[in-house]
């Protein structure tokens, strides 16, 4: 079977990058993954990798020449049985106004004009809210339970990596591979009726909270049946039923937000929690500072989550901070910070069960320092260069999912097909969502004018 790739879009500003040298040869095998060409963007030199695997034959844009996203560049002839092949591209249907796309869930996501009874719906559902279970010894299914999320999250942002390598998705994209045990350990330690804010990286936050890969993916191309019905797109997923705020791209600007929610839950005697997510780089901004502070004085229930990955954009954090430990900030507003190895999903989850514990007492707010980092360049446009490949290999060397992998196969409690079953079961769960979302209808002009305020 013939695949024909085309130049994603690679590029910050200008569409256009300069294809500087082909690192594979035509009649030479590559697999997906691999890397394939490098390019000169508007921005820096990076690599394309390949989104097939199979025999490159032609080559449409040769070194030394311009190629705009979108562009043929190559075609490969492809093995039709590859398991991760391309999958083909179904013509959308068109959407027609009069006859309204399902919601991707059985309960709709309320408008904002609903939001308000967010907090009375959870109120009035308080007899459910169910804790986590605190554990002597974690069970084979608690700890299975929280490999299958790291592996569907890490499975999900691998899928997305090519399917905008295929040039499939609309935008860039900011992607959490390595940090999957901060989502997941977090999100474990919460019931289903407390509240997540979130950012630009948010797919794994999301997954961890409980929404679906379906309505992800649907949301991530655009399609009326997502997560927030198309409108918000890979920066802004999230969805107020499941307890997710849709993500707020502008770094820091969920952190006042979430004091704010926490006031609501504390003045409606609520026994809610907020978990605010944010990074590293949200720390020197201002609205880091006012939101503790507010949290602080107020002793709201709110569980500040920093994932510090090292990085804001291409910037250590060293570079941008005297004191690096960021769990200190906390102690100047009086309350209590603590830092954790955000790669060990126990370490996490212990330290925010331990959190939430004391939110619900009314001894909030808490400050969780995960030290984590992000494997991916900072977007799908960043080539990444600034990583020194020592730090890199060390960090790859503590992948969470390996870790929580290894030490359920040393404790005997699933064997190495268990685990690879886990990953098989997601990646076909994922290539089955692609298929699906690429038929959904996108959102029509009368959806203008719906879930907006003001
Ligand atoms: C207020 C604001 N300033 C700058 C940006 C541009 N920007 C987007 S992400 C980012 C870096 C954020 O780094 P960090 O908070 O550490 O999160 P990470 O990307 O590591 O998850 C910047 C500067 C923005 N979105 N908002
Ligand atoms: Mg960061």
């Amino acid at each position: 079977m013939e695949y024909t790739m085309r130049m994603p879009d690679v590029g910050t500003v200008d569409p256009t990058v300069l294809v500087l040298k082909w690192l594979v040869e035509i009649g030479q095998v590559v697999r997906r993954g691999d890397p394939l060409l490098e390019v000169e963007t508007d921005k820096s030199i990076m690599t394309v990798e390949s989104p097939a695997s199979g025999v490159l034959e032609t080559i449409f844009a040769p070194a030394g020449g311009e190629a705009a996203s979108g562009q043929e560049i190559a075609r490969f002839q492809v093995d039709e049985k590859a398991p991760l092949g391309p999958l083909p591209v179904p013509a959308r249907p068109q959407p027609k106004a009069a006859q309204q796309a399902p919601p991707a869930t059985p309960e709709p996501a309320p408008s904002p004009a609903q939001g308000a009874s967010f907090f009375a719906r959870n109120r009035a559902a308080r007899a459910d809210h169910a804790e986590p279970q605190p554990e002597a010894e974690y069970t084979r299914e608690f700890l299975l339970g929280l490999y299958e999320r790291m592996t569907l999250i890490r499975e999900f942002e691998e899928g997305v990596k090519f399917l905008f390598l295929e040039g499939s998705m609309p935008g860039t994209i900011h992607q959490c591979q390595g940090q999957e045990a901060t989502a997941v350990g977090v999100c474990a330690a919460l019931a289903a009726d407390d509240v997540i804010t979130s950012t630009f990286r948010g797919h794994g936050h999301a997954l961890a909270k409980g929404l679906s890969v379906e309505e992800l993916l649907d949301e991530l191309y655009g399609a009326s049946t997502g997560c927030c019905r198309g409108k918000g797109g890979s920066m802004h997923v999230g969805d107020m039923a499941k307890g997710m705020v849709p993500g707020i791209a502008i770094v820091g600007g969920g952190i006042p937000l979430a004091a704010g929610m926490a006031l609501a839950i504390k003045l409606r005697k609520g026994r809610q929690v907020v978990v605010c997510f944010f990074g590293d780089g949200a720390v020197a901004e201002g609205a880091f500072h006012e939101g503790v502070n507010l949290a602080a004085i107020w002793d709201l229930p709110v569980v500040f989550v920093c994932e510090n990955n090292l990085y804001g954009a291409s910037t250590r954090v060293d570079q941008v901070m005297r004191n690096p430990t960021i769990a200190d900030r906390a102690q100047a507003y009086g309350f209590r910070g603590e830092t954790v190895d955000g790669n060990d999903v126990l370490a996490v989850f212990e330290a925010a069960r331990n959190a939430v514990r004391e939110c619900r007492a009314g001894q909030g707010p808490v400050l969780l320092e995960l030290l984590t980092y992000r494997r991916t360049g900072h977007s799908r446009r960043d080539a990444c260069h600034y990583q020194p490949s020592d730090e890199r290999e060390a960090w790859m060397a503590r992948d969470p999912i390996e870790r929580l992998g290894r030490r359920l196969l040393e404790d005997g409690r699933v064997s190495a097909a268990d685990l690879e079953a886990v990953t098989a079961r997601h990646q076909a769960r994922f290539q089955a969502a692609v298929e699906t979302a690429r038929r959904q209808p996108l959102p029509t002009a009368a959806d203008l004018t719906t879930d907006v305020l003001a």
